[in-house]
């Protein structure tokens, strides 16, 4: 496990940064890192790695780090003991709950809050102790179209399918770039080298997309389609199924509903009608249905460029039809459920189950939340609009909406008006520059790690235990801070912490059919190890306390650095389905009614010039600019922009661009690049590092441009609430100077 020479030992464990889940060998020296290299012997990711995993290390070491909590008067911040600032968060939530309830209060969790070992078992429980009734998070400018989808479709929001991408025939990625993003909803240790794989034995690989990504380049086709047509393509996919007789759900015809609606809903759009729409060409796009009803086994995977784009859960919603008509799904080497080892979801998630589609209406603009969330955009509008059930406070945790979500330039405004904000988080950056009150999260080395959502979306079962690579005396652990924190919101602040944590636990216990006394009696620590303690014994795998003696417990992953991986995932048939039927609702009236919305996008006359968004390796959406080595060298936040488009704007290679949209505008260098469709533009998202009083050093020496200026607030996919990125019309100019 730990291997010491001298002061040094090395600490085998697992970045959390994505779902590439990769294992590495950490080499400390006193209390530095001096090395990290990729883990050969790590069971799921045998020795892949990206530049991210290598530097954590100087992430960890940062000076700009949060170690201590931090307070703000004025401009000032002042670092304060752990008392004083848990003290100072029962003044702060005093100005408005005594007065207004917790309907003035707000959450906000982004992505981060999801990867720390405490964070992803305590965020539900921290906002349940909050007893905060107003949920803001990145989901709605992620996948939530893919979970109104899978909640329509399978009666379960988490469910989603997840290509067979090593056992499948035929590849299709349609707006998705594993090559920089290293997969998403969509674990695999390395898609680039299964994707050689497949073109080895014989298979194909088909991108369809804007920009011929670097994963595009390593595939056998590339469909340059225009942003925002996919639902209209892959209509037109389904229109040739039928036509040409290749429509067979095989085994899931006796769990099927809707396959006549959707058959006449596919009739009306045959790839002639949708071609100019889609900017492919109708025989492109039936030679793709051809090949996709044809083949043997294809995993067919839509990921962001689908759900942030205007037609989010239309497109979805057809990624899952395309795979149930041509009996892909569930199945071997077409789409598959995973089968987690330690599934957390029902014992921690902050979602519940059984909730309604449409869970309310906003307050101000009458916006339907949609699986208990409302769209972004409804946060400032809610902070900055008098009247009774107006926000007063927030807390986010683990987000930087400043930089990720659109409407930033109200969003700054409306937080400068709370009457209290609390942040969870690493840095002072562009969002929490606003807050009273900052809680430092502690770095991914000082504390262990499983990680959740990476397993949850990979078709091997499996798990890994990353012990802490240097131990804070000096400080609460996380959970313990999300629990202190939560009875403060909630109120509650005398509470005791640990018989709140047991009283947690025990109620995990009785959902998975555990004997309290037995668990309690079996579980030594408490906190998050003695949850994943409980999600591997009550798991698939596990040995439910001793009842099934050959199975696996936490202790085994403790024992065994190089984790494990126990099964390749197999179909699940209709245990999944949660349906009020048991059925899969293929054609649900939600889907069918927003078809007129695409019918009528069809016919308005395109924007000459749209924007698109892009990944790069070296980021985290905006976090990891402060790092060094990941942003030395040139000017990464650029505008990619094909030689005709160039041409006609006046502009040449390194020249500075104005991009303007409905919202805003922003400036940058221009790359000029073939490889991307005519008509279109592309920018990263996550730069922006200019703020006044953030701070961040080295990423505010290289600050780039936040795209998001450009992404308007009141644009959205209307059936899921989830933000637009991707399709925004643009214009573009040479800057002056
Ligand atoms: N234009 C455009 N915008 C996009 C996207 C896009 O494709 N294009 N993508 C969208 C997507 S998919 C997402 S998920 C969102 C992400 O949106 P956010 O979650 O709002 O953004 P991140 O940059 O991931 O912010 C992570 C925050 O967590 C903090 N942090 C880092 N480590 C920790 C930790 O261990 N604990 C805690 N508590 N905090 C930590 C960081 O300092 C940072 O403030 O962005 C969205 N925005
Ligand atoms: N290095 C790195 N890795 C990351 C992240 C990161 O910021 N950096 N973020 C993580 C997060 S939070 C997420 S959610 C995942 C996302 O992972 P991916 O889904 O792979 O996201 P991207 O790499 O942004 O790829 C989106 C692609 O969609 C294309 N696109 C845009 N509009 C359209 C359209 O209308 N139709 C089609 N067909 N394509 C379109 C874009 O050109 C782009 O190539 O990545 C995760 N991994
Ligand atoms: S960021 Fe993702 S791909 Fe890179 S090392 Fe970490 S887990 Fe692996
Ligand atoms: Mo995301």
């Amino acid at each position: 496990m730990e291997g010491a020479a001298g002061s040094e030992r090395v600490v085998k464990r697992v970045c959390p940064f994505c779902e590439g889940m990769c294992g590495i060998a950490v080499t400390v020296v006193d209390d530095t890192v001096v090395n990290i290299r990729p883990d050969t012997e790590n069971a799921w990711s045998q020795g892949h790695v990206c530049p991210k995993g290598i530097m954590l290390g100087e992430v960890h070491h940062d000076p700009d780090r949060l170690l201590s909590p931090m307070i703000r008067t004025g401009d000032h911040w002042a670092s304060v003991t752990w008392d004083e600032a848990f003290a100072h968060a029962e003044r702060l939530v005093a100005r408005v709950l005594p007065k207004h309830g917790h309907g003035a209060i707000a959450g906000y969790i982004g992505n981060m809050s999801a990867k720390g070992f405490g964070s992803a078992r305590y965020a539900g429980r921290f906002f349940a102790l909050g007893k905060i009734p107003n949920i803001y998070s990145s989901s709605l400018t992620d996948q939530h179209p893919k979970n109104v989808v899978c909640h329509l479709m399978y009666g379960a929001m988490w469910r989603i399918p997840i290509p067979d991408l090593d056992r499948t025939d035929l590849f299709v990625v349609m707006g998705a770039n594993p090559a920089a993003s290293k997969g998403s909803i969509f674990s695999h240790r390395d898609v680039l080298g299964a994707m050689r794989d497949l073109r080895a034995r014989g298979g194909r690989v088909v991108v369809v997309d804007p920009v011929q990504t670097a994963t595009a380049q390593k595939a056998d086709q590339w469909i340059a389609i225009r942003p925002g047509t996919d639902a209209a393509f892959l209509l037109a996919v389904a229109n040739v199924l039928f036509a040409e007789n290749l429509v067979a759900p095989a085994h899931l015809t006796p769990i099927l509903n809707g396959l006549e609606e959707v058959r006449e809903l596919a009739g009306r759009f045959p790839p002639e009608k949708v071609e100019a729409f889609c900017g492919v060409s109708a025989g492109e796009i039936r030679g793709l249905a051809l090949e996709i009803g044809r083949a043997k086994r294809a995993a067919v995977y839509g990921r962001i460029g689908l759900c942030t784009q205007s037609f989010g859960t239309l497109s979805s919603w057809l990624i899952e039809v395309i795979a149930i008509l041509t009996g892909n799904l569930d199945r071997i080497g077409g789409s598959l459920w995973s089968t987690q080892l330690a599934d957390h979801q029902d014992l921690t998630a902050p979602y519940s189950t059984d909730i309604p589609l449409v869970t309310g209406k906003s307050r101000v603009s009458g916006t339907t939340a949609f699986l208990g969330q409302l769209p972004i955009a409804c946060l400032a509008e809610e902070i900055d609009t008098p009247g009774e059930g107006q926000l007063r406070g927030l807390v986010t945790f683990g987000a930087n909406p400043m930089l990720s979500s659109p409407g930033a330039e109200r969003l700054g405004d409306a937080f400068g008006g709370l009457d209290f904000m609390i942040s969870i988080d690493n840095y002072i950056n562009e969002t929490t520059r606003f807050a009273d009150l900052i809680f430092p999260a502690p770095s991914v080395l000082e504390q262990p790690h499983w990680d959740v959502y990476g397993w949850a979306f990979a078709l091997k079962s499996g798990g890994h235990y990353s012990p802490t690579v240097f131990e804070r005396k000096d400080r609460p652990e996380e959970w313990q801070v999300l629990t202190r924190l939560g009875t403060i919101l909630g109120g509650e602040p005398h509470l005791d912490l640990d018989e709140l944590d047991d009283e947690y636990f025990a109620a995990m216990c009785d959902v998975r059919g555990i004997d309290r006394a037995v668990a309690f009696a079996a579980s030594p620590h408490s906190g998050p190890e003695r949850i994943l303690d409980l999600a591997i014994r009550s798991g698939p795998f596990g040995d439910r306390y001793g009842e099934r003696p050959e199975g696996l417990t936490l202790q085994n992953f403790k024992d065994d650095p190089r984790g494990k991986v126990v099964a390749d995932a197999t179909p699940l048939g209709s245990s999944v389905l949660n349906t009020a039927t048991g059925k899969i609702e293929m054609a649900h009236p939600h889907f069918l009614a927003d078809v007129d919305r695409l019918e009528a996008a069809m016919t308005e006359t395109p924007s000459p010039m749209v924007l698109v968004s892009r990944r790069q390796l070296g980021s985290l959406n905006s976090w990891l600019h402060n790092v060094d080595s990941l942003v030395r060298g040139k000017n990464r936040c650029t505008l990619y922009i094909h030689p005709a488009d160039a041409v006609s704007a006046g502009l040449k290679e390194g020249d500075f661009a104005v991009i303007e949209s409905a919202s805003g505008a922003v400036t940058v260098p221009v790359e000029v690049q073939t490889q991307i469709r005519p008509g279109v533009v592309s920018l990263p998202h996550g730069w922006g590092h200019d703020a006044p009083g953030a701070r961040l050093r080295v990423a505010g020496s290289r600050p780039g441009a936040n795209s998001n200026l450009l992404s308007p607030r009141d644009l959205r996919d209307p059936a899921s609430g989830n933000a637009v990125f991707n399709g925004i019309p643009v214009r573009v100019s040479k800057a002056d100077g």
